[in-house]
């Protein structure tokens, strides 16, 4: 049977940290606490919920749940305004190109992300049809390192773990793969992925014939 390939989405598919970089930023700085990119690399493939909880410990900060509530919906409507403006123009490059050809050879494909916001995502930047199944924040209780979100995408698509691929450019996301048993392919920097299977700077470093190897 066909390997069954799963895609995280921010850092994968689209560049939404620079996003939930401007965003966790605004929020930082108005509780009077310092973020940079340095900071922001932290919080990849981190929820919602823990990135906040990071930036308070940063600047040993301390709120009542109601405005810890309050900050995160702060923050992520100041996120949607930038994410409204995606567009397909910002898939990252060559990613379309592969999903084209997984879909062609009837690979099942699955999105396995920490995002509460991953099918808005998709759908803005017209993606939703290429994806058999989608795990995202609002379905995993055990956020990346946890293997959970790959372990129930590959479940969906009807997968044992040791058939499926994942796509991650997360410490965390590519720790979740090896816990599941999958096939890592890092996206991203070796320095930082080096415990993937496979590690690339992004799509266009994998030749055809190595993303054959890779996928079959
Ligand atoms: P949201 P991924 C993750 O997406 C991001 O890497 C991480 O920075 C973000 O905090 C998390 O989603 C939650 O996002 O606030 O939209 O629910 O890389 O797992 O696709
Ligand atoms: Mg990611």
């Amino acid at each position: 049977s066909k390997k069954a390939i799963i895609f995280d989405l921010d850092g994968v598919i689209v560049d939404t940290a620079k996003f939930h970089f401007l965003a966790w930023r605004d929020l930082a700085n108005k509780l009077g606490i310092d973020f940079t990119e340095k900071e922001n690399e932290q919080l990849k493939g981190v929820s919602r919920v823990r990135s906040l909880e990071k930036i308070l410990a940063w600047g040993n900060k301390e709120l009542s749940s109601e405005d810890f509530e309050q900050y995160m919906q702060e923050k992520n409507e100041n996120y949607l305004k930038y994410v409204d403006q995606l567009t397909q123009a910002d898939i990252l490059p060559d990613v379309h190109k592969r999903l084209e050809e997984l879909k062609q050879k009837q690979h099942p494909i699955a999105l396995g992300s920490a995002s509460k916001n991953a099918r808005r995502i998709l759908k803005q930047m017209q993606l939703t049809h290429y994806f058999d199944a989608i795990v995202d924040g609002n379905e995993v209780t055990k956020a990346k390192p946890d293997p959970e979100v790959f372990l129930k995408a590959a479940e969906l698509l009807k997968a044992s773990p040791e058939d499926a691929v994942v796509f991650e450019d997360s410490v965390a996301g590519v720790q979740a793969a090896n816990q599941a048993q999958m096939l890592s392919v890092g996206i991203g920097e070796k320095s930082v992925l080096g415990e993937a299977d496979y590690v690339f700077k992004d799509f266009t470093e994998i030749s055809d014939k190595v993303f054959q190897q890779i996928t079959n």
